[in-house]
This record gives structure tokens, sequence and C-alpha cells, in this order.
């Protein structure tokens, strides 16, 4: 082979290859006037699996089998009393296509297309622990977005001080419904500081794939350093108001579930110690961690007094 020594004129190997070999893939797109993210051939580039981000990585277990996070869940629209049996139960429940109604203080009340804002919104994978309030927690990988992200898109006024969230009701494709007298549909909320924080998630699949429904399919909410119950599923409504929004268990047992509900090992449920909490699916036993083990990122949140 032929080494040749290049001159100073002549340009770099690189800058001679031919232009769309050299162009990335976001800008042979847009110079054919499509968006990133959309394909040459018309179809949709696949949503998973999602780069994994690890800025907010904390120590923590291992990750829990994904059998065990889809098999043990709480979603009292399915079944108010079992667990296990709630992925059985949710064949008949319909999640495409899937609209959100937003109103309240925003600049334009509307409702969104699920599948719209993802081709605007580029979703990323997070490793999260996890902790419901009965004690039971797990390690999961979620695929999403922030939710800072979305609320940025929506435009909400300054007036707005608090977010809320409605979970879907549809009483013929979620049996659990009828048979608990409770205040359907789900509602639940969060303060803007503590909506707009990077670790809170809009969450639309887990374990590299869709979302399972029993997991919350097709989007849901998840705070990591919070009890779960301040993770709402299958989302249909964002409010945005300027006073506190009531929560579902609050409005159920309000000695028992504030409107904060941070994890906080050292404050007992009224009816249980929250020192520890136990891994599904082995039910091993660990002490649970202030603010679940985030307090490095939302500390400086709260003044200590909010739970
Ligand atoms: N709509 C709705 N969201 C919900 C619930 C529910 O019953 N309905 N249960 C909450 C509770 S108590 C917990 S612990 C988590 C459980 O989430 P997982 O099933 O994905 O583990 O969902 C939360 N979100
Ligand atoms: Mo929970």
């Amino acid at each position: 082979m032929l080494i040749r020594v290049p001159e100073g004129w002549e340009i770099p190997e690189r800058e001679a290859t031919p232009e769309a070999a050299f162009w990335n893939r976001r800008q042979v797109l847009k110079a054919a006037g499509l968006a990133a993210g959309a394909s040459l051939f018309g179809d949709s580039k696949p949503l998973y699996p999602a780069p994994q981000n690890n800025e907010f990585s904390v120590p923590s277990a291992a990750v829990t089998p994904d059998w065990a996070a889809g098999g043990y869940n709480n979603y009292y629209e399915f079944d108010p009393y079992g667990k296990e049996t709630v992925k059985d139960l949710v064949d008949k429940f319909v999640i495409s296509p899937w609209k959100i109604q937003v109103s309240g203080l925003v600049k334009e009340p509307q409702t969104y297309d699920l599948d719209d804002l993802l081709k605007k919104i580029p979703l990323q994978e997070r490793v999260y622990r996890f902790r419901c309030v009965e004690r039971w927690a797990m390690v999961v990988p979620w695929t999403g977005f922030p939710l800072a992200s979305l609320i940025k898109l929506l435009e909400p006024k300054p007036s707005a001080k608090f977010i809320r969230f409605v979970t879907v009701s549809r009483p013929k494709e979620m049996p659990g419904m009828a048979k608990a007298p409770y205040p359907w549909p789900y509602f639940e909320g969060l303060r803007m500081d503590e909506a707009m924080h990077p670790l809170t998630m809009m969450v639309t699949g887990s374990y590299g794939k869709p979302l399972p429904k029993q997991n919350g399919a097709p989007v849901r909410v998840i705070v990591p350093w919070k009890y779960g119950y301040k993770s709402p599923k299958s989302i249909a409504k964002i409010e945005f108001t300027s006073g506190e929004p009531p929560t579902f268990w609050n409005r159920l047992q309000e000695r028992e579930y504030g409107f904060y509900s941070n994890v906080e090992p050292k404050k007992p449920h009224p009816r249980w110690s929250q020192a520890y909490e136990q891994l599904i699916p082995t039910m091993e036993r660990r002490p649970t961690l202030q603010y679940n083990g985030y307090e490095k990122f939302v500390a400086g949140l709260y003044n200590g007094k909010e739970f």
C-alpha cells in the first residue's frame, strides 16, 4: 500500500467524505423536511429502549425482576382488594389513542394527543427506587421524560402554584371501580416546584418496553422521593391551580395520608413503622431512607415540616 503524506492544502479525509454520508441523521432528516425522530420511510423510530440517563442514580439494590414489578400492583380501579390480580384484569382497558385534557391556570386550555406529545419530547430511561406507603419497595428502570419538559410546553400562568392530575374514569373497562365506594376517578397533586423538579417523571415505559397497563400505561407520574400513591396512573387530566389540590388518599384518610407524603423513616404510619421496607419479590428487609434516598436532590425543596 502506498502511503502518501498529504500536502498542507489538502482537506482532511473526514471532510472529503461525500456529504450525505458525513451528515448525521438529524441533518439528513432536516434537509428532507422531516422532524428529527421521524423516518424517511414514513414510519416512526422505535421509542424503546430509550437512552439511559444516570444523572440521578442513587445507591440501591439490584433492579427488581420485571415480572415482579408487573405482577404486584396497587391499582384500585382494577382491584381495590388485590395486587397479584391486577395484571389479569387489564385486558379490556383501551390505551390508544390517548388524550390528556389540560385546564386551569394555563396559557391555552386544550386537549393533547399523547402520541403527538411524544414526537416533541424525547424519552430517556432512569433507574429509580420506588416505595409504597405499605412498606413494599422495588427498583425499576422507567422510561419517560421530565414532567418539567411537558409543563414548559403547556405554559402555565405565573399564578399556577400547584398541578393536579386526574386518572381516566372508565368503569366498563376498570372492574374495580364498581367494587369499592371510593371518590373516583383517582386524583393527585404536586406543588409546582415539586412538579418542575428534574427527578419528577412522566412515565410511558419500563424495562426498555412500553409500560404494562397494570403499571399505569399509557402514561403515569413517578415521584421517587414520595410514597407510591403520589404517582398516579393513566393520566387523563392535568389542571394548574393556585391552591393545594385535594388528593384521593388524603380525602379517604386525612390522618394517615398527607399532601406531601415524602418518604420519612422516622415518621411512622399511624398503624405501622416506616423504619424499614421490603423488596419485592423476596420481601427482604432493608432500612427506609429519608426521601427514599433522594435527599441530596430534593431536601432543598422543603423546610423539614412537609410529610
Ligand atoms: N390511578 C391510580 N394510580 C395509582 C394507584 C391507584 O390505585 N390508582 N395506586 C398508587 C399506589 S398506592 C402505588 S404504591 C403505586 C403502585 O404502582 P405500581 O403498580 O406501578 O407498582 O401506584 C399509585 N398510583
Ligand atoms: Mo402504595
